[in-house]
C-alpha cells in the first residue's frame, strides 16, 4: 500500500507512535511518505520506501498567523499525486486530520482514504475545549477511519463526542529488540555508572499534565530510607518547576538534568525504577518503554495507565496526587533482589506479549485494506 503519514515531528508520543509505526511499514514493503514541517525525530535515516515532504512554513506581511493546515493539505496534495497514495493517516485531530480530509476533497480522483489515530490529548485535553468541538466532530466523522490507542480513550472520545461510527482500538507498541530483550533485565543491579545508588527515570515533554513536582516529591520521600538519584529526561514548561521542588525539598544535588534526548532505550537500561504520576494518560507509551527495557513503573491510576502497568505485578498505580503511596511503592518494588527481578521480568514479559510491533502493525494494516477495500 501506499500511505502519507502526518504527525507531529518533536518528541511526543503521537510523533514516536507515528513515525515507529511509518518505519515497520516500509520494512513490510509499503511505500511510506511522511509530510510535516521538519523531519521527525525518530527518522534517524531514510530507510528503503520512505520518503519526506517537507511543509514550508514562511512569513507574510499580511498575515498574522501562517495558515499552517492549509500548506499542510496542499503538501498533501501534491504528494499524494506525485507518490499515488492511497492512504492519509494522521495523528491528531487537529489539525492534521482536517487538512487530510481538505487533500482528500481536492484531489478527488485520487479516492484517497483518511485514517485519523486519535492519541488523547486532542480528546482530553483540547478536543474537549469548546471551540475545538465542531472540528473535532467533523474530523471524527469525515475518517474514513478512526483509532484510538486505548479503551479508555475510546470510552472517552464517545463520552465526549457525537461519534455516529465505530473506533478501532490499536494499542501503542515497541520493538523488544531496541529495548535489549536478547540480554538479562538488569534493573536490580546497581547502575552502571553510578554504583551503591538506585536511579529513579522521569520522561516526558514536562508539561502540567506530567505533575513533576510530583516526581520530584516522591522522590524526595525515597530517598530518606534509601541512596539514590533521579533521572530527569525531557524538557519543557514545568522543568524550572521540577528544579525549584528539588531545591525546596533539599534533594537537587541528586536530580540530575538531562535535556531532551532522542534514543531513550540505552537511558532506560541505566533505571532501577520509571516515576509517571501524570494527570492523566491515554496509553503512557513511556512506561511501556520502561517495561520493555525491563524497569517497573509506579504511576497514577489514570487513563489507559491500567491497561499498560499491571498493578502489583509489573509496577504500581496510586491515586493522582498521591505521592506518599507512590513513594511507598517504589520502596516496596526496590525492597530486595528478588522483589526488583521479579518486576523487572514482569514488566518485560507484559510489555514484549501484548505490545510486540509485529503483533500491533498487522492491525493497522488490517484497517488500511479494509477501507480501501
Ligand atoms: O503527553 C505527551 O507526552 C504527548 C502526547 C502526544 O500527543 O504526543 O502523548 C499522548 O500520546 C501518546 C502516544 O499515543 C500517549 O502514550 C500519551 O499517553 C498521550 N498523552 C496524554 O494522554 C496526556
Amino acid at each position: 500500500m501506499r500511505i502519507g503519514i502526518t504527525c507531529y515531528p518533536t518528541h511526543g508520543g503521537s510523533g514516536v507512535v507515528a513515525t515507529e509505526l511509518g518505519k515497520h511499514l516500509a520494512a513490510r514493503d509499503h511505500e511510506v511518505a511522511f509530510i510535516s514541517y521538519s523531519t521527525p525525530l525518530r527518522l534517524y535515516e531514510l530507510p528503503p520506501h520512505i520518503s519526506f515532504h517537507e511543509v514550508e512554513i514562511q512569513e507574510y506581511p499580511l498575515l498574522k498567523n501562517f495558515p499552517y493546515t492549509l500548506a499542510l493539505a496542499s503538501k498533501m496534495v501534491d504528494v499524494a499525486r506525485m507518490k499515488q497514495l492511497q492512504i492519509l493517516h494522521v495523528h491528531y485531530a487537529i489539525p492534521f486530520s482536517i487538512a487530510a480530509i481538505l487533500a482528500r476533497q481536492i484531489a478527488v480522483e485520487l479516492n484517497l482514504k483518511v485514517v485519523t489515530t486519535l492519541h488523547g490529548t486532542d480528546v482530553t485535553l483540547v478536543g474537549n475545549n469548546p471551540s475545538f468541538r465542531p472540528v473535532t466532530e467533523l474530523a471524527i466523522a469525515q475518517s474514513d477511519a478512526v483509532t484510538v490507542v486505548s479503551n479508555f480513550l475510546k470510552e472517552e472520545t464517545y463520552r465526549q463526542f457525537q461519534v455516529g461510527k465505530e473506533i478501532d482500538m490499536v494499542y501503542n507498541f515497541i520493538d523488544p529488540e531496541r529495548h535489549g530483550y536478547a540480554s538479562p533485565p538488569s534493573p536490580c543491579l546497581p547502575p552502571r555508572d553510578c554504583p551503591n545508588q538506585f536511579t529513579l527515570m522521569h520522561i516526558s515533554n514536562f508539561r502540567s499534565v506530567k505533575r513533576v513536582a510530583d516526581v520530584v516529591r516522591i522522590f524526595a520521600r525515597f530517598v530518606e530510607q534509601r541512596n539514590a538519584r533521579l533521572v530527569l529526561i525531557g524538557d519543557g514548561p514545568d522543568s524550572g518547576l521540577a528544579l525549584r521542588t528539588a531545591q525546596e525539598l533539599g534533594v537537587a544535588d541528586r536530580v540530575k538534568f538531562m535535556g531532551v534526548v532522542d534514543r531513550i532505550a540505552p537511558m532506560l537500561q541505566a533505571a532501577n525504577l520509571l516515576l509517571l504520576p501524570s494527570e492523566t494518560e491515554s496509553f503512557g507509551l513511556v512506561a511501556l518503554e520502561a517495561m520493555a527495557s525491563g524497569v517497573p513503573v509506579v504511576a497514577s491510576n489514570v487513563g489507559g495507565l491500567p491497561e499498560v502497568v499491571e498493578h502489583g505485578v509489573s509496577g504500581y498505580l496510586a491515586p493522582v496526587g498521591d505521592v506518599e503511596q507512590m513513594a511507598a511503592y517504589a520502596l516496596k518494588i526496590l525492597e530486595d533482589c528478588n522483589t526488583c527481578r521479579a518486576f523487572s521480568n514482569a514488566a518485560r514479559k507484559r510489555a514484549v506479549e501484548y505490545f510486540d510491533y509485529r503483533d500491533i502493525v498487522p492491525q493497522y494494516e488490517a484497517i488500511y485494506e479494509r477501507i480501501l477495500q
